[in-house]
């Protein structure tokens, strides 16, 4: 059964607050001395007066934030990279006669979840939700869950050892209570059909429902229906409609409503058409250029992991402000705040799972995770109007084996959700020729993924890596793939502060002659449709030690990680004014 949509809105009683923890790196908590399980592991919540072999106590140690990333709440654990129990008490059971989930809207990497020592849950993956009923294991009172999460980098991981982003570890998202009835409506997909934009189509999904009737109302469009589900609860609709389109320009949000007996649960929802005709980006049959910014879930002012609404917001905000109509969510899903501020404010969003560089691609395994990530972040956020284009990928070596890896992906994207464009980030490759004494370069995406995707992403850091910055004038862009490129990356680094002339690396005002010169080139490149540059803000990164220049971060954001503007910010927000009055 698919993930419980919209949970927020069904009144969850959030485990925001003080959990108590304990950092394990040897694992004592869960093995013995032979690598076995231990069946007297901390998800017991002994004390040492319990049993002689406990020597910890849950109630004893210290506490830290949840959600929030476990590196940036205690110093020592900065760069810690293991394994750290949490416990906290749970609210006593009710009897009501209802059912009782326990969510975790994320969770880095690898997580273990027991409720009163019974195991609940295993899940894998950082960045996308996990939950399970526990209405079972809950007694009157004296209720508890404990939670092991390790974040070890693993090769055979998604992603895999090596990323340029922090590893924050812990429980960086919700965790959620939700109650639901026995019967309840589960999950819902609700869009304009891509196929006949005269109709909204979608299906409802029941939890223990055979056979109910489920009624959906649009108020905003008078729509009142009645759905029939199956004996497995599932029941599709096709409805003729005429909805006021969503667009960056024009933030129309509906309320819908799914009934039945017993049960109902309202979302806000946008209706639009989003589809590829050549080189050309549609969106409700109108051209679009996408002027974007590539973001990572990281807070602005404290880089630690965005957990809150109003965090994501405030990035939104820096967003809008640049005056983006669209931007990168890189590299992994981010929070389920942020796609809805989008729809709310009107910002088309490119979403991606972390498969990132180099993945196993002849592991099954590593091919099931990877879509397991795709498939939870696809369940939880297709009913929202921003998100135009699933990512399957980000510069990935080109072989065979990823090749057919990357298709399967993009398979399970368009039958989870036909609504939507299918990208990945790849690399160009430039063929050299001298003409006049001068290197001409001619990129050409010859990467055989493109055939599988609706648009083309393609990074590039032409001035910054292998090139200089007057490369970026003799560069030219060849495709023959009839389809719309989004310069998916690009970007040069310089701390906020550091001042030189414009031919200075690391400094602002390199940084602003790298992007004039990108920007120069891009209006050259006849099948260009939209820009993503690297990126929003300063991001923690233990790939980046330049002393006094970097410290551990990439200093590629347009603003720094106190969310002061570089000068690149004005050159950045000039040019995207250029491009929507254009
Ligand atoms: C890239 C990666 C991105 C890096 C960036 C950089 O190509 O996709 O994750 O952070 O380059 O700054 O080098």
């Amino acid at each position: 059964m698919n993930l419980i949509q919209n949970p927020y809105s069904r009144n969850p009683q959030s485990l925001a607050g003080d959990w108590h923890y304990i950092i394990d790196p040897y694992e004592t908590g869960f093995y013995d001395l032979f690598g076995n399980e231990n069946p007297f592991g901390y998800f017991r919540n002994l004390t040492p007066d319990d049993h002689w072999a406990s020597e910890y106590n849950f109630k004893q140690s210290p506490t830290m934030k949840v959600p929030g990333d476990w590196n940036t709440q205690e110093p020592t654990l900065l760069w810690y990279e293991g394994t750290l129990w949490y416990f906290r008490e749970l609210p006593d059971a009710e009897v009501d006669g209802g059912r009782t989930f326990l969510r975790f809207c994320a969770a880095n990497y690898h997580s273990i979840v027991w409720v009163n020592a019974i195991e609940v849950m295993r899940h894998t993956g950082g960045f996308t939700p996990f939950e399970t009923e526990i209405g079972s294991y809950l007694k009157r009172t004296g209720n508890f869950v404990v939670a092991k999460i390790n974040d070890e980098r693993l090769k055979d991981g998604v992603p895999t050892r090596n990323t340029d982003w922090w590893n924050y570890g812990g429980i960086t998202r919700d965790v959620l209570l939700i109650k639901t009835p026995q019967s309840f409506i589960r999950d819902y997909f609700c869009q304009l059909d891509p196929e006949d934009d005269s109709q909204i189509k979608g299906f409802v999904e029941l939890d223990n429902g055979a056979n109910k009737d489920v009624n959906l109302s649009i108020p905003g469009l008078g729509i009142e229906h009645l759905i029939t589900t199956d004996s497995h609860g599932f029941g599709q609709f096709a409805i003729k409609a005429e909805p006021d389109r969503w667009s960056p320009e024009n933030v129309a949000l509906y309320e819908v409503r799914f009934s039945i007996d017993g049960d109902s649960i309202e979302d806000i929802i946008g209706f639009r058409i989003i589809e590829t005709s050549g080189e050309d980006i549609l969106l409700n049959g109108e051209p679009v250029f996408l002027r974007g910014i590539s973001i990572h879930e990281e807070i602005i002012g404290q880089a630690s992991r965005v957990n809150s609404e109003a965090e994501a917001r405030r990035l939104m905000e820096e967003v809008k402000a640049l005056g983006c109509n669209y931007a990168r969510l890189a590299h992994y899903p981010h929070n389920d705040h942020m796609c809805r501020i989008a729809d709310e404010m009107g910002v088309l969003l490119w979403c991606e799972i972390p498969v990132y560089w180099a993945i196993n691609w002849q592991s099954e395994e590593v091919l099931h995770n990877a879509r397991n990530q795709l498939s939870e972040m696809i369940v939880r956020d297709r009913n929202r109007a921003s998100i135009i284009l699933w990512s399957v990928a980000n510069e990935t070596p080109v072989s065979e084996a990823r090749t057919e890896f990357l298709k399967s992906l993009i398979t399970t994207a368009k039958s989870l959700d036909p609504t939507r464009l299918t990208t990945a980030a790849m690399f160009m490759r430039p063929d050299k020729v001298e003409e006049n004494g001068k290197v001409i370069r001619t990129y050409t995406l010859d990467d055989p993924l493109a055939d599988h995707l609706d648009v083309l992403g393609c990074n590039q850091y032409l001035g910054w890596y292998y090139t200089k910055v007057s490369d970026i004038a003799l560069s030219r862009w060849h495709s023959d793939k009839n389809k719309p490129l989004i310069m998916s990356e690009f970007g040069a680094s310089a701390p906020k502060g550091k001042r030189g002339g414009p031919h200075d690396r690391w400094t602002e005002d390199y940084q602003v002659t790298v992007y004039e010169a990108q920007f120069a080139m891009m209006d050259d490149i006849p099948f260009l449709r939209g820009l993503s540059p690297w990126i929003l803000k300063d991001f923690r990164t233990p790939k980046r030690p330049l002393a006094g220049v970097q410290d551990y971060f990439n200093r590629k954001g347009i603003i720094s990680d106190q969310g002061e503007r570089k000068l690149a910010w004005d050159t950045v927000h000039a040019y995207y004014k250029k491009r929507s009055s254009g």
